[in-house]
């Protein structure tokens, strides 16, 4: 396979002025014409056309209205020697839909067409110079049977659409606004719509269109809602309108990923519009306003300003999952939401630093792009644009964004050309903070404090260093913006954030007017992705916990706390915790009192999980860290059981269903009060459980009573988990929950219940949603069984990702995932690690995604 660098970007030698794209679906094949114009580049350092295409066969090809075949076919690309200045190529081929495993290009999902094309997937629709920097205006006609493809869909305006012989119809479709292939897409199927309008804050009315299957109509409510909240949150936060008359999203049941923001043709996966109490749980309506948001927010940040290469990619995935997470602070709770977006950075982002995958936020070399739809490229690229917005301020940083909107919209840029407008708008230099888009891995940062009583002064000395990772030593100091607030020994606020600006490698700053020794609330907000080492005392963190007013960091000194108190049972199972015990006690009870966000509590009552604490552990043991995590637990259910019981009790569910976040929050309690009170897996616990299942009315509780159950072996298990499948199995996002929730077992049987459910009809490896409901689920969610000393966990992965290599190689390289930080876990299970890794490797056919993954995470 070929590595692609960035070194190596040259502009394309044609520039397109117009692509007219017909669609004949039969049955048996799609027929493809595609004719376009095109116009050689000036300055081209060659004549000649080099067209992307794979997986179709050409039956005929015209140059300016002629028969032609003065061009070469290799295995990937068509290629003219030497073509004229301007001319115009149609290109005829066939492909075949139905058998497209790969989900990408045009495939077939439950007897609907549609497309994905992001990154390179228009390729496998016709010839084309299939890359983001080729723009241009598209037409689209769609011929296909009436009665099986009533619905048939493109980009931009319907235009025309008609009847013809043979029960056959068309339609046919005019994209204004000049876009890279990759935002291409076609849909036709038998679907139902939900309509709604939106009118934009210029006053043009928009027709808002939601398509789904029929029977799934009553669940798209809450999709349309926020798409809703979502335009007018563009509007007032960014200035930012939408431009055409129609904008459709379409839910499909296989796709590769969440969804994808093709120009007002949003196409999803069904798990990210449905939602509906009954089906989904708090998280689902959660995720569904937030990928809403997210493709809607592309419109902007992707569509109108696109990516010069695939390099780029976070210049519109960094800056999209910012702009996403701001708008559901918006709409939620803005403290919850970062604790959220914080954990899953660590769980996921940091896990990728500290293995041998870890890229720059703008890497340099890629073998197959899929690969870097990163957690690197999005979750930390938002973080460097979150500290943009730190440094700049939220009124400058508005500034810079008009700027970046004004001079590129209708470009290609890169990640360089959107931080230039930050430093225009507000005469900073950027380029020290450019590092952060280079420098791969997670830096960290080290404070210690000094209080000089004398002089009434306290000086923070912070520390910065980079980690080696792949491929680059010796980094640059980075330029960090540090939010710091003292509290005085009675937790009073005495002095207000303020953004340090660390640059260099050490650096002291000094706070006056400090009447006594303060305890330094450090990283508010976590305004750096950075792992954080500090001199607080358990007496600071717990003053921190109990009285800082920034919500982030009262949640993160809990966190920290715990932390230490796991550390500590993991060296002496004897270890005293009592104060920990105690205190934990202290939050139970004002969670009880019922003063303040309820969602707050709950994650302030949640302990780190396994992964999480793995990520400060220099060996990894999943199983010792579950045995201290769960002494833990234990200890806290014996000592506040009555507490824990009251809490559950006030938070019972009363009244009507609600997704308000008053309600998700008193749910998300009650639900955390059960998990502490059915830690043990007794009969008490189970029969508990069960009560907390019988009573739902909501998926969120019928979901939370079955984790709780889930690692139990009482009679009751069985009885909820054959109960919801019955309830549930006409809905396919539900079976998946049904395997997801039995995965996760933390119990000897999971061996014997994993193969069971590998040979459930209902499980389908062509559709990725259940193989991430089996697969991903056990080996992400179930650390302890996974990481099983037998390997039978690694042995399940490994033969999954064979299988899938042939049929889906996307899915099957997310799978790798689990597997690329083998070298920090205990010896016993690094080995085995490593030989499932190889045993990957030495199969022959592995497709460049897989092989990528593999090959680099063996290095
Ligand atoms: N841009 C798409 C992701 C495409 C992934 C291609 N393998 C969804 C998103 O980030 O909004
Ligand atoms: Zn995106």
């Amino acid at each position: 396979p070929k590595t692609i660098y960035l070194k190596d970007y040259t502009p394309a030698t044609y520039r397109v002025g117009h692509v007219d794209l017909s669609f004949a679906l039969f049955e048996d094949k799609t027929i493809v014409k595609s004719v376009v114009q095109y116009i050689r580049s000036e300055g081209a350092v060659s004549a000649d056309l080099v067209l992307n295409g794979q997986d179709q066969v050409v039956t005929g090809v015209e140059m300016d209205g002629v028969a032609f075949d003065g061009y070469t076919l290799t295995e990937h690309q068509m290629i003219i020697k030497d073509a004229a200045e301007k001319f115009t190529l149609s290109i005829t081929s066939e492909i075949d839909p139905a058998s497209n495993t790969a989900l990408e290009g045009l495939y077939k999902s439950q007897g609907s067409y549609c497309t994905q094309c992001e990154a390179e997937g228009f390729r496998r629709i016709t010839y084309f110079q299939d890359r983001p920097d080729v723009l241009s205006t598209f037409s689209v006609r769609i011929e296909g049977d009436k009665s099986k493809y009533p619905v048939l869909l493109s980009n931009g305006n319907l235009i025309a659409a008609g009847d013809l012989e043979h029960g056959r119809h068309f339609t046919a479709w005019s994209d204004p606004f000049p876009k890279p292939c990759y935002l291409f897409a076609l849909v036709a199927g038998n679907l139902v719509r939900i309509e709604d309008t939106f009118q934009t804050m210029s006053g043009r009315q928009v027709a808002l269109h939601i398509y789904v299957r029929a029977g799934d109509e009553l669940q798209c409510d809450h999709a349309m809602q926020s798409l809703k909240k979502a335009m007018k949150w563009d509007e007032e936060k960014y200035g930012r309108e939408y431009q055409l008359d129609l904008f459709n999203i379409v839910a499909v049941s296989d796709f590769n990923m969440g969804a994808m923001e093709n120009t007002s043709l949003n196409i999803f996966n069904t798990k990210l519009v449905l939602a509906h109490q009954e089906t989904a749980t708090d998280t689902d309506f959660y995720s569904v306003e937030a990928v809403i948001g997210h493709e809607y927010f592309h419109n902007w940040t992707g569509n109108r300003v696109t990516c010069r290469d695939w390099f780029q990619l976070s210049l519109k995935e960094g800056l999209t999952v910012f702009r996403d997470q701001e708008f559901s602070a918006d709409m939620n709770s803005r403290a919850v939401q970062r604790i959220d977006d914080v954990d899953q950075l660590r769980r996921l982002q940091f896990s990728e630093d500290a293995s041998p995958l870890a890229h720059a936020v703008q890497p340099d070399n890629f073998i197959e792009i899929s690969n870097f739809y990163t957690t690197t490229v999005y979750e930390k690229g938002a973080e460097l644009i979150r500290m943009q917005h730190t440094l700049l301020g939220t009124d400058t940083y508005r500034k810079a964004t008009d700027l970046y909107f004004e001079r590129y919209d209708g470009h290609a840029v890169t990640c360089n050309d959107f931080v230039q407008c930050m430093a225009d708008a507000s005469g900073r230099d950027m380029s020290q903070f450019f590092l952060w888009y280079k420098q791969a891995g997670t830096p960290t940062l080290a404070a210690s404090g000094q209080y000089n009583a004398a002089q009434q002064q306290y000086t923070l000395s912070l520390t910065q260093s980079q980690p080696d990772t792949s491929g680059q030593t010796d980094k640059k100091p980075l330029h960090i913006p540090v939010a710091v607030g003292l509290l005085d020994e009675h937790g009073n606020e005495t002095h207000r954030t303020q953004i340090l600006e660390m640059t260099a490698r050490e650096q002291s700053f000094t706070f006056d007017h400090v009447a006594s020794r303060p305890v330094p609330s450090i990283l508010r907000g976590f305004s750096a992705p950075v792992k954080l080492i500090t001199d607080l005392s358990d007496d600071d963190l717990r003053l921190l916990q109990l009285k800082d007013t920034d919500g982030f960091n009262k949640w993160e000194s809990g966190q920290t706390l715990a932390l230490r108190n796991i550390e500590r049972v993991m060296a002496d199972s004897a270890a005293d915790i009592s104060q920990f015990v105690d205190d934990f006690g202290v939050v139970i009870e004002q969670a009880v009192a019922g003063a303040g966000d309820k969602a707050l509590f709950a994650r302030a009552l949640t302990l780190p999980t396994i992964a999480v604490i793995a990520q400060t552990q220099t060996v990894i043991d999943p199983a010792a860290i579950d045995q201290a995590r769960t002494h833990i637990l234990t200890s806290i259910k014996r000592a506040h059981k009555d507490a824990l019981v009251r809490l559950y009790d006030d938070n019972a569910n009363t009244g009507a269903f609600s997704v308000s976040p008053a309600a998700m929050g008193r749910r998300a309690l009650q639900n955390i009060a059960l998990e502490l009170l059915t830690v043990t897996n007794g009969t008490g616990c189970a029969t508990r459980a069960k009560a907390h299942y019988d009573g739902a009315n909501n998926m969120t509780d019928r979901v939370a009573a079955m984790a709780c159950l889930t690692d139990s072996t009482q009679a009751e298990r069985e009885l909820v988990f054959a109960d919801f499948y019955e309830r549930f199995k006409a809905y396919q996002l539900v079976v998946d929950k049904w395997f997801t929730l039995q995965v996760m077992a933390n119990r000897p049987a999971i061996f014997d219940d994993f193969a069971k459910l590998r040979q459930h009809h209902e499980f389908n490896i062509k559709n990725p949603n259940r193989v991430r409901s089996l697969y991903s689920a056990f080996a992400l969610n179930n650390p302890v069984q996974f990481h099983h000393p037998s390997g039978q966990g690694y042995a399940i992965l490994r033969d999954a990702i064979i299988e899938l290599n042939a049929i889906n190689p996307q899915i099957a390289s997310r799978l790798v995932t689990p597997l690329r930080e083998w070298k920090r876990y205990a010896p016993v299970l690094q080995v085995q690690m490593q030989s499932a890794l190889q045993a990957i490797m030495d199969t022959p056919n592995l497709s460049n995604d897989v092989f990528e993954l593999v090959s680099k995470s063996l290095k």
